[in-house]
């Protein structure tokens, strides 16, 4: 019996209807500002790696030691992803099996320490993220956590307390490592006091795991035990989650990722992430780290000259957290009205917010995706213009115009023109 036509069909004839919304996404990606600074835009290659023949293969185990036939090649893809990861900061053991950032941190705890025992993390409100012991994620729940924050005075992790809080709760783990802080975080000193009480240090860089990889910001590797990232964000690879560590780790991590936690790898998305490792590799890679964060700076600064909050009075990374309180706005607020505008943000707490997590008081703003199209000073400063212009006056009008220089803005920067732009 022949196989139905519609098997080998390219997507557009075998379903136009999942066809056309992909079309309407990338139209959106094109046409917009995308200031999420969790947020980019991967190459054209990493995107042609993961749309390949490897989703079909079950690779359940490592390469080498797998639990099924015909894995030679994706043996080989696997070890060249972790290869050039381990070359790429320095590490003795890769793990490039997470299917995500928070299914790394779930394995990495599980491997380090026992349920039940004490973790402690930078608390969510205060730039942290849901993983590192929120008490509405797992994280909070198979484990107790504590959490520390920001000064208020400073917006910076307060080392003091910190150490304070370290020796009266003696946790068994210590995370670094944020999704809304925007300062270099010391990461020996911290391994200092997880030393102090022999607790294990785990740094979670997802956020700056790009900007370690193009040298612009301190690489965890030589200070934790052990380090997990997403391949997403400035590394500007696949949705993804990676797990480095030293060699005395090893095979507990792997155990934790698999049979642990999970089954058959994403030999797909581990090809993709093998193709923006290479390219993580890259002299051109380090221009673009540099230039993310010089952008942030620039768009940080212009801001503050038209009077915005910068919680911390600006950035060391790619991402800022504007706090609107003296606009007497609402992240949510902000959020959508420069939505209307084609710019795209998320509302985020600021420390010690009076508003709820569904309203806050600030927006968090990340240069990583206008980087990549190549935005660079001035268009920065037109950046902040616009942001401006929209929340001060968001009316019709004024939106429309802001909405029409954001489309111009764009169009001077193409994103993936190989597939046609936004008319
Ligand atoms: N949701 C990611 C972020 O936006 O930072 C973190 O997981």
């Amino acid at each position: 019996m022949t196989q139905p036509l519609v098997h080998d069909a390219p997507l557009g004839d075998a379903d136009p209807v999942v066809a056309a919304l992909i079309d309407r996404e990338l139209r959106r990606q094109q046409g917009g500002l995308e200031l999420i600074a969790s947020e980019n835009f991967t190459s054209r290659a990493v995107l042609e790696a993961m749309g390949t023949c490897l989703t079909n293969k079950y690779a359940e185990g490592y390469p080498g030691k797998r639990y099924y036939g015909g894995c030679a090649v994706v043996d080989e893809v696997e070890q060249l992803a972790i290869d050039r990861l381990k070359q790429l900061y320095g590490a003795d053991h890769a793990n490039v099996q997470p299917h995500s950032g928070a299914q790394a941190n779930f394995a990495a705890f599980m491997a380090v320490i026992k349920p039940g025992e004490l973790l402690m993390g930078l608390s969510l409100p205060h730039g942290g993220h849901l993983t590192h012991g929120a008490s509405v994620n797992h994280t909070g729940q198979v484990w107790r956590a504590v959490q520390y924050g920001v000064r208020p005075d400073t917006g910076r992790i307060d080392y003091d307390q910190v150490r304070e809080m370290a020796r009266k709760e003696r946790p068994r783990l210590i995370i670094a490592g944020g999704s809304a802080y925007a300062r270099f975080i010391d990461f020996a000193a911290f391994r200092e006091i997880a030393d102090e009480i022999e607790a294990t240090f785990l740094v979670d860089m997802a956020h700056i795991s790009g900007l370690v990889a193009g040298g612009v910001h301190p690489n965890p590797l030589p200070h934790a035990h052990v380090v997990t990232s997403t391949t997403h964000k400035t590394l500007r690879g696949p949705r993804g989650g990676i797990i480095l560590c030293h060699a005395e780790h090893a095979k507990a991590i792997d155990k934790s990722v698999f049979p642990g936690g999970q089954g058959g790898p994403l030999e797909h998305v581990i090809a993709a992430k093998a193709v923006a490792f290479g390219e993580a590799l890259t002299e051109d890679f380090r221009t673009y780290a540099r230039h993310t964060v010089e952008n942030a700076q620039v768009l940080a600064e212009a801001l503050i000259e038209r009077g915005f909050a910068i919680v911390s009075g600006g950035t060391d990374t790619h991402l800022m957290l504007v706090d609107l309180r003296a606009r007497e706005m609402t992240g949510k607020e902000a959020e959508r009205i420069l939505g209307l505008a084609d710019i795209t943000v998320n509302k985020n707490t600021i420390p010690d917010d009076p508003q709820s997590p569904f309203v806050t008081s600030g927006i968090r703003i990340g240069t990583p995706a206008l980087t990549t199209r190549g935005m660079g000073r001035p268009e920065m400063v037109q950046v902040a213009r616009l942001i401006d212009e929209a929340l001060t006056s968001p009316d019709d009008a004024t939106l429309a115009r802001v909405r029409g220089d954001v489309h111009e803005l764009a169009r001077k920067h193409p994103l993936y023109p190989s597939q046609g732009v936004r008319s």
